[in-house]
C-alpha cells in the first residue's frame, strides 16, 4: 500500500468507528432498553458479572492487608481478574459513554461488578485497550487505578475523558480542556465547622506552578484546600492532543481542577449546608484553571506515586469536554455532547493505541 492509500484506509477506518459510536448513541437515545451489554458488532462480547463488592460467602478473601481478592483471583470492587484488563485504559465517567466508545473494540468482552463499575476490554487496530466506566469522585477513580494496576502485570497508560465546567471566557461550551496537569479542591470539613469571622468572597490568589507545595490551605474563612499542581505524563498528552485536533475538536491546552464534590467545592449556591463558597469560583478563574471536574487530579497523583517503581509505572494523561461555562452560565445541548464524545473518544483510542511505553 503506498502513503496516501494506507492515510486513506485509516481515515476509512476511524470514520467508521466514528458513525458506530454516533449511530449506537442514536439507537440508544431512541431506544433506552437496548443499553445493556448485548451484542452491537459482529464480535459478540463476553459479559461476566458477580455480586463482587460485597463479599462472596463462598470465597474468603485473600491478601487483605493490599488488595482484597477472592478465591478465583478477582478484586474486591472492580470484579477483575489478571488477563481481563489490558495495560492500555481509557477511564470514563458515564457507563453508558463506556459503552459507546467500546463500540470501537473488537472480539469484546465486559465485566461488570456490583459496584457499578464497568470494564470493556478488547482490540483496537490489533492492540488490546480496556475502556473502563469509572463513575464519579476521588474515591472512584482510586478503585479504578488501584484495582486495574492490581491484575496487570507491568507499566500501563491510562488517560481520562470526563466532561467539565469551564472557568474561561476562552473555554465554551463544547472546548476539549486538555489537561497539562490538574490541582485538587477540597472542602475541609474542621475549618467549615469552626466559626467564620468574615465570609472570603473575592479570589484568593495562588500560583499554578510545580512543586510549590499546597496553594492553599482552608480557614473557616474560606474552608477549602486547594493543593499543589499534579502533571500529566508529557509525552502521552501530547499525542492525544494531536490526535483531538485531527479529529477536529476545539482544543485548549490548560490546567484544570478536580473537586470532591460537585457542589460545595465547584462553589454552587446553596442555601443548606452554610459551604461559604463564594470566592472558589473567582479564584481558581483568576489563578488560570481552564476546567473543573472531579477525578483527574486523582489519577495524576497515583501516576505520580508510581515514579518510583519504573517497572510498574502508570503513565496518564486527561481531556474534558465543557458542559458547562460558567462566566456566561451555557450548557452545551446533549446532541453535541454525542458527537464530541464519540469524537474525542477516538482520539483516546488512537492516542493508546500509538503510545509507546518507554
Ligand atoms: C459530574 O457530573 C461528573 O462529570 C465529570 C466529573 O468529573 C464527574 O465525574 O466527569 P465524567 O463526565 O467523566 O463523569
Ligand atoms: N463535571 C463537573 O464535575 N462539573 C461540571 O461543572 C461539569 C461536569
Amino acid at each position: 500500500m503506498s502513503s496516501t492509500d494506507t492515510t486513506a484506509f485509516r481515515l476509512i477506518v476511524t470514520s467508521a468507528c466514528i458513525a458506530g459510536i454516533l449511530y449506537v448513541c442514536n439507537v440508544q437515545a431512541k431506544s433506552p432498553e437496548t443499553t445493556t451489554n448485548e451484542t452491537r458488532g459482529s464480535s459478540a462480547p463476553q459479559v461476566h458479572s458477580s455480586g463482587a463488592g460485597s463479599i462472596p460467602t463462598e470465597h474468603k478473601l485473600s491478601s487483605v492487608n493490599s488488595v482484597p481478592l477472592t478465591g478465583d483471583g478477582k478484586t474486591m470492587h472492580l470484579n477483575v481478574a489478571s488477563g481481563d484488563v489490558a495495560p492500555r485504559v481509557l477511564s470514563v465517567g458515564d457507563v453508558s459513554r463506556a459503552e459507546r466508545i467500546a463500540q470501537c473494540l473488537v472480539s469484546k468482552r465486559t465485566v461488570t461488578s456490583s459496584r457499578g463499575f464497568v470494564v470493556h476490554t478488547g482490540l483496537y487496530k490489533g492492540k488490546q485497550i480496556s475502556v473502563v466506566a469509572t463513575l464519579m469522585g476521588f474515591p472512584n477513580m482510586d478503585f479504578v487505578v488501584r484495582e486495574l494496576h492490581a491484575v496487570v502485570p507491568g507499566p500501563m497508560a491510562i488517560l481520562r475523558l470526563g466532561t467539565c465546567g469551564g472557568l474561561q471566557e476562552h473555554t465554551p461550551v463544547g472546548t476539549v480542556v486538555l489537561c497539562k496537569g490538574a490541582v485538587a479542591v477540597r472542602r475541609n470539613p474542621d475549618a467549615i465547622s469552626s466559626p467564620a469571622p468574615y465570609v472570603q468572597s473575592h479570589s484568593l490568589p495562588f500560583s499554578l506552578a510545580e512543586g510549590q507545595g499546597p496553594s492553599i490551605v482552608a480557614t473557616p474563612s474560606f474552608p477549602y484546600d486547594i493543593s499543589g499542581r499534579c502533571s500529566s505524563h508529557p509525552g502521552l498528552s501530547a499525542i492525544f492532543g494531536d490526535k483531538l485536533r485531527e479529529a477536529h475538536c476545539s482544543v485548549h491546552e490548560g490546567v484544570g481542577a478536580s473537586a470532591d464534590s460537585f457542589y460545595s467545592s465547584q462553589g454552587r449556591a446553596s442555601g443548606a449546608w452554610g459551604d461559604r463558597n463564594s470566592a472558589v469560583i473567582p479564584s481558581l478563574t483568576t489563578a488560570g484553571i481552564s476546567a473543573l471536574e472531579m477525578e483527574t487530579f486523582h489519577l495524576l497523583d497515583l501516576a505520580r506515586s508510581s515514579m518510583h517503581c519504573e517497572s510498574e509505572r502508570v503513565y496518564a494523561g486527561a481531556a474534558s469536554i465543557v458542559i458547562f461555562n460558567r462566566p456566561s452560565g451555557t450548557s452545551l445541548d446533549s446532541d453535541r455532547l454525542r458527537k464530541l464524545e464519540a469524537l474525542a473518544g477516538n482520539a483516546a483510542l488512537e492516542t493508546l493505541h500509538d503510545f509507546i511505553f518507554p
